[in-house]
């Protein structure tokens, strides 16, 4: 389906237009989504080409020589090509279709990790989601490897000068956020791929926060792995992409086993497809994969560099208003952030907070953000955390201001 026919409007001013969800009221008043670090809403866009799939082209890829096969095929090899040249990589079998980013963590963590022995290390930093904690404690558990954790400051950005220390011998992988989703903290992945790189170690970049707000190069950054997921970039659930330069993918051993994966299977003797076909055992999300390849083009149609001004100005005017509140604290207060504005009130929970805007129509998220360790530095259980879209408004922060100022009042 041709994207150019479908309804992209491509400009951020008018963008909200193409999300017809936003268009609704909740507990009586307008929506004010402010959960975007969660999930995105997606554009008309998305949800017509995979409707258009579903209605038109279903069938089961890289199988078929009847039509809708070889449709369905041509729409899922073009999503892979839409990946590739949205974040620059070199080559289409560098982009390995998967869940998320949670799986594409695990997929690199299970298949590094068969080769991984006791003593050896793995790098990752303080300001990590759960997805990137919690696989290499698997394996810690598995094969007893060591986790080395590089610390934050009291701003919430990573101690690069801590970092030289925690690099050795022994080091086998250095594996960060490249956008902190609890703080909105911008970590400069690029000077740690340059300091793991001049060490021979390879890097992992979780990209779930960033893929959405900044523009980005994976042959610019010469990061190993990138992993994100198609939701938090106006694409649907269940599908993300991991990529992978092929020097390490082809040197990996599989992962899932199943169809598509193989070569040819005998009961004595089974070879492997080449990547990414080697990593994608079983039928894909295919229409995902559409949906998330024109997510893809509706961001590149909007612009990247547009889109990280936009949340720039966004996050600068919401801490000033947030400023006003009294009482209230931000939590991650980084030189270099993005679209994550995350912060506690003098004597008011989290929980309560996020209910009483809820009534108030606005949308945040309240609680840990599967970042415990992040909430256990600043010494908080949970805070509030607004984060924003390319559909975000200064009126959109301005509501979120008005109705902290009702929790106020209710807490007086
Ligand atoms: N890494 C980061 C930095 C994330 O923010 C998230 C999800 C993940 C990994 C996992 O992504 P998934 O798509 O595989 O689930 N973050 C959040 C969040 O901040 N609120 O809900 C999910």
């Amino acid at each position: 389906m041709n994207v150019a026919s479908m309804t992209i409007n491509p400009s951020l001013d008018t963008a909200r237009a193409d999300f017809p969800i936003l268009n609704q009221e909740v507990a009586g008043k307008p929506l004010v989504y402010l959960d975007n670090a969660a999930t995105t809403q997606k554009p008309k866009a998305v949800l017509e080409a995979m409707q258009h799939y579903y209605l038109w082209d279903n069938a089961n890829v890289h199988r078929g020589v009847h039509t809708l096969s070889q449709r369905a095929t041509m729409a899922f090899d073009e999503a892979r090509l839409k990946v590739q040249r949205f974040i620059n990589a070199k080559l289409p079998e560098e982009i390995i279709f998967v869940r998320g980013t949670t799986e594409a963590i695990n997929l690199v963590a299970q298949t590094m990790g068969k080769r991984l022995v006791p003593g050896d290390e793995v790098v990752i930093s303080a300001l990590e989601h759960h997805a990137n904690i919690v696989p290499w404690q698997m394996l810690r558990e598995e094969r007893g490897i060591v986790l080395r954790v590089l610390p934050i400051d009291d701003t919430g950005q990573v101690c690069l000068d801590q970092l030289p220390a925690l690099l050795g011998q022994r080091t086998r992988l250095v594996a960060v956020g490249h956008v902190s989703n609890a703080l909105g903290t911008v970590v400069p992945v690029k000077t740690i791929i340059e300091m793991a790189h001049s060490q021979g170690i390879p890097v992992l970049v979780d990209g779930a926060q960033a893929i959405p707000h900044l523009p980005v190069d994976v042959q610019g950054l010469d990061c190993d792995f990138y992993a994100f997921s198609g939701h938090k970039a106006y694409g649907p659930t269940g599908i993300g992409a991991l990529y992978g330069k092929k020097t390490w993918l082809e040197s990996l051993p599989p992962w899932q086993g199943g169809g598509d994966m193989i070569r040819s299977v005998s009961f004595e003797k089974t070879t492997y497809s080449e990547p990414p076909a080697k990593f994608e055992a079983g039928t894909p999300h295919i229409a995902g994969a559409i949906g998330m390849g024109v997510a893809l083009d509706y961001l590149e149609t909007m612009g990247m560099a547009a889109i990280a001004a936009h949340d720039e100005m966004l996050c600068r005017y919401a801490a000033d208003r947030l400023a006003e509140v009294p009482g209230l604290r931000l939590i991650g207060t980084a030189a270099d952030k993005s679209a994550v504005v995350s912060f506690v009130m003098e004597g008011v929970h989290s929980h309560d907070i996020g209910t009483i805007l809820n009534s108030e129509g606005v949308a945040v998220r309240a609680g840990h953000h599967c970042a415990m360790p992040v909430m256990e530095r600043f010494c908080v259980a949970a805070t509030t955390r607004a984060s924003f879209g390319l559909y975000n408004t200064m009126a959109d922060v301005d509501a979120l201001v008005v109705a902290l100022g009702k929790v106020r009042h209710l807490f007086r």
